[in-house]
């Protein structure tokens, strides 16, 4: 045991004071018509939650994630999948996401990685099979090592070009292997610095080649689930290519990938990009491209991708909205999050994890509320109405012609204002359900 003070966290209800105690996630309970289990499909981040100690550019690790063996090692990596099924078992989170790099320590020599992968991926195989737990998605660390510098599809060099083909085809079978739901393409340095040494059409052909690759081999090997596009317009570098979801929606129907490629939205991604989470969820959902969601938020303060544990109950709540208006998402909800540097120990793990789930939860519960409300949809309905008869309703049939539309106004005289948008009235809806029962 990896967490031996820690028992399985239960649902104490909202006047609970207990830190290892749900406050609003309770999984069993029915939210509109289902339960909050099959509403939010949580699942852990291998990379944050048992990789990741804390390292930032000042300093390095104040978090202890050796769980006891040899960083580097695979009898470290055995330590981490065993933690982590602990560490999930006890939360009653029952998926998780991972990279290829995550779950073995890589060689130089990629065969012997992917033998390493095979050994590791056996045994967590065997902890799935006892738990019941689940992969969510699987994806290709095709950005942390110096090899990458110029991106993995977008890279410069052919040869890269190459071992990244081999990781994603490795990550692919290991993802059938699990069972995995979903694979991930979070183009980490498929972008440019500088175009002055940059081939923008070329690179962008060669990232869509290896996508298309990518969508061949996996469903030759039996990959029914959805690929995934990770928008984020920055960070690592200066421009990246899957800037948000309108753009990674816009690339893959020019490159005919539509079909098999959904969004993983990350909430920190959107507002890096300059949108709200709300925003990108929208986009991706009216284009039937909400696949799955890596949840997480930014810090107002901070430019960049902090990846904090979702806190802000407007923003779970506006997700929530999004996702219920959806009809749920394909995928699940993916905390790609990590505890602040200042909280290391093994504890904060377990309030992190508590912090996030009981943040969607209450989110889940305000959203459905303030739909069961109607006041909010009763109010757009009302905002378009007039395109619900006469001149309107011809142009939503798409049969209209501009003379004809020109011909209505010159005999209109001055069209009335439009009607107020009624803001602040409706944010004081969605106060008045946030803080009213
Ligand atoms: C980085 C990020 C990644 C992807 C998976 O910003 O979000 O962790 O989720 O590669
Ligand atoms: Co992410």
């Amino acid at each position: 045991m990896f967490f031996p003070n820690i028992d399985k966290i239960q649902y104490e209800g909202p006047n609970s004071k207990n830190p290892l105690a749900f406050k609003f996630y309770n999984p069993d309970q029915v939210v509109a018509g289902k339960t909050m289990k099959e509403h939010l499909p949580f699942a852990m981040a291998w990379w944050h939650n048992l990789c990741a100690g804390g390292t930032d550019m000042f300093g390095r690790d104040t978090a202890d994630k050796s769980f006891g063996a040899e960083k580097g090692t695979m009898e470290h990596a055995k330590a981490k999948v065993d933690a982590g099924f602990e560490f999930m078992q006890k939360l009653g989170i029952e998926y998780f996401c991972f990279h290829d790099v995550d779950i073995v320590p890589e060689a130089d020599d990629i065969k012997e990685t992917n033998r390493r992968l095979d050994e590791i991926t056996d045994y967590i195989l065997e902890k799935m099979n006892q738990t019941g737990i689940k992969c969510l998605w699987g994806t290709a660390n095709m950005f942390s090592n110096p090899r990458f510098m110029n991106g993995a599809g977008s890279t410069n060099s052919a040869d890269v070009y190459c071992f990244a083909a081999a990781q994603v085809k490795k990550a692919l079978e290991l993802t059938v292997k699990l069972g995995g739901k979903g694979y991930v393409f979070w183009g980490g340095r498929e972008g440019y610095e500088t175009l002055l040494n940059t081939d923008v059409k070329f690179e962008q052909e060669n990232i869509a080649n290896l996508m298309k690759m990518a969508v061949a081999y996996g469903r030759s090997i039996g990959f029914t689930g959805d690929f995934y596009i990770e928008p984020k317009p920055k960070e690592p570098m200066k421009h990246q290519y899957d800037f948000d979801a309108a753009t990674a929606i816009g690339f893959l129907r020019y490159y005919g990938l539509d079909k098999d490629f959904k969004m993983n939205i990350e909430a920190n991604h959107a507002t890096l990009a300059g949108h709200t989470f709300q925003h990108d969820l929208r986009i991706s959902a009216i284009n039937g491209m909400l696949g799955s969601i890596d949840a997480n938020q930014g810090d107002y303060l901070l430019g960049w991708d902090t990846d904090e544990f979702p806190f802000d109950i407007y923003e779970t709540t506006m997700c929530m909205y999004e996702v219920l208006k959806a009809g749920g998402l394909t995928g699940g909800f993916n905390f790609d999050a990590k505890n602040r540097r200042p909280s290391y120990t093994v504890e904060d793990m377990f309030h992190a994890y508590i912090l996030g789930m009981d943040a969607f939860a209450l989110g889940l519960l305000k959203a459905a509320k303030i739909i069961e409300d109607g006041r909010i949809d009763e109010f757009i309905a009302e905002r378009y109405s007039s395109y619900n008869s006469g001149i309107g309703a011809k142009i939503r049939s798409g049969e209209a012609t501009l003379e004809e539309l020109a011909a209505y106004a010159e005999n209109m005289g001055a069209p009335a204002l439009p009607g107020s948008g009624r803001q602040e009235y409706l944010e004081s809806i969605v106060n008045n359900v946030l803080f009213c029962g």
